[in-house]
């Protein structure tokens, strides 16, 4: 059995159950395979795929905190160091019920790659919990950070560990999980990113994901004699990255005619009001529905159902295997040109295979979203020389880190004669880095 094969084998029987894991390997094992072959004995005798799928570290620890009735709730913590080959482990932490050890360890696992190719300095690492911030008072979040940010701080530093947002945590949430740090180890460092403004954040970071997507996207079109002025486009989700990927698209001359939430979805022909997006999402913390009241001639449906929508690009911006194989097809009969990945891992293995078929130009998660994990790296770089950037410093930064990966992922995929194939060339070249780095490190 070919070694690519025998690990992925083993990955299945080591970590049973760990569906999103599987998936997030399979992808880049595939991806890389022509790459380990070509130096199959090496590769082997180093176990370097065994080791680059064994995280280096798991924690899991308990989360007691007190809701505002007096009764205790118990959450589960996790943090999995992935990978510390090129730098301080880095990642988010997301706050969601549906939170495990596989869907941790996917989004780890597909961070170390992605960092990598943002050409900084930063490990791969990502953390949570299966707390929803969801219908919870701002105390009831205070105290669950507090309590979780009690455990985690053992573990974390700007030197050796930097945690940021993701699903469910947004300023809010890094604020008293920052407090908490600074509380128990009387350290103001850079062991957060997304930090506000007034205390150590760095411009750009809330908008960076959302930009970042839009810069490679417009770079992929521009590389493929197309441009992005003058587009319709499908976004689903309604956060962070959804937000700021619409405003973007817009600045760019582009049209985004969908968003959604996990009740339901938006249709407005006219273009998106991102206004009331906003107010709906950043400022009352509210559902969808709302829309409605801003705009009485859009269209709201509940369940799923942007990827129904005829658009020209379709960017899924929400949660891990949101768009199938059934929703390619659909998007595929409507014409769609180019998908771009703002959510981690949000195409399903069938539905991506199927956009590579049909001709549409497709942009995987760890290269299309990963402006926001670059800005994080620039925050962290303001920190240390205790310096803050300009708006124009770091975006200009973002948008020449973006248009990098793009190239970077087109070359890598040319060199190995997949040209086009953005998904093998972003792991690729993502891998060739940290495989590099493990190697000159011996065996660690
Ligand atoms: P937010 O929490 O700000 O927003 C998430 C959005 O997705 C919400 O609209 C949410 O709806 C929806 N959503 C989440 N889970 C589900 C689900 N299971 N089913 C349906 N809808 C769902 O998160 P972000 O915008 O920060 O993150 C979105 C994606 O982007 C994630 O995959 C994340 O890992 C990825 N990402 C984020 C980065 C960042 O910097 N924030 C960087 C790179 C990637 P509802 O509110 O109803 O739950
Ligand atoms: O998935 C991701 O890249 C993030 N959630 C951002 C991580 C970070 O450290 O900014």
């Amino acid at each position: 059995m070919s070694y690519v094969d025998e690990v992925m084998q083993r990955i299945v029987e080591k970590n049973p159950g760990e569906a999103e894991f599987h998936q997030a390997a399979k992808e880049v094992l595939e991806s890389i395979r022509p790459v380990i072959e070509a130096k199959e004995d090496f590769y082997r005798k180093e176990a370097l795929l065994e080791r680059i799928t064994e995280p280096e570290r798991q924690l899991k620890f308990r989360v007691p905190w007190v809701d505002d009735k007096g009764q205790v709730q118990v959450n589960t913590g996790y943090r999995v160091q992935f990978n510390s080959a090129i730098g301080p482990y880095k990642g988010g932490l997301r706050l969601h019920p549906s939170v495990n050890t596989s869907i941790i360890k996917f989004l780890g696992f597909e961070q170390i790659f992605k960092n990598s190719l943002t050409g900084l300095p930063i490990g791969g690492g990502k953390g949570g919990s299966d707390f929803d911030p969801k219908g919870k008072s701002d105390r009831e979040v205070m105290a669950f950070c507090q309590s979780f940010m009690t455990e985690l701080h053992k573990y974390i530093g700007a030197n050796t560990d930097v945690p940021a947002g993701d699903i469910g945590t947004g300023a809010r949430e890094i604020g008293y999980m920052y407090g908490q740090y600074k509380r128990l180890t009387g350290l103001y460092e850079g062991v957060l990113t997304g930090k506000g403004l007034t205390y150590g954040g760095s411009l750009v970071r809330t908008e960076a994901t959302g930009y970042g997507l839009l810069y490679l996207t417009d770079e992929m079109l521009k590389m493929n004699g197309q441009d992005i002025a003058g587009k319709t486009i499908s976004v689903s989700g309604s956060g962070n990255v959804a937000i700021y990927a619409m405003e973007k698209a817009y600045q760019l001359g582009a049209k985004p005619v969908t968003c959604s939430d996990s009740t339901g979805w938006v249709y407005d022909p006219e273009g998106i009001d991102l206004a009331a997006v906003k107010e709906i999402k950043e400022v009352k913390r509210a559902r969808l529905t709302e829309y409605k009241n801003y705009r009485p001639n859009a269209e709201y449906h509940e369940g799923k159902g942007v990827w129904t929508v005829k658009v020209d690009i379709a960017l899924p911006c929400a949660t891990q295997n949101e768009l199938d194989l059934e929703d390619a097809k659909t998007l595929v009969a409507n014409g769609v040109m180019a998908v771009a990945e703002g959510a981690n891992m949000p195409s399903t293995l069938e539905a991506t295979e199927y956009f590579q078929k049909h001709g549409v130009l497709f942009a995987p998660a760890k290269a299309a979203n990963a402006g926001g994990v670059a800005t994080s790296a620039l925050e962290m770089s303001q920190n240390s020389e205790r310096l803050s950037w300009t708006f124009e410093e770091v975006d200009a930064k973002l948008k020449d880190i973006m248009v990098n990966i793009c190239h970077n992922m087109a070359d890598a995929a040319k060199r190995y004669g997949f040209e086009g194939d953005y998904v093998k060339g972003a792991n690729i070249a993502g891998f060739e880095k940290v495989a590099e780095a493990m190697i000159a490190q011996g065996v660690c």
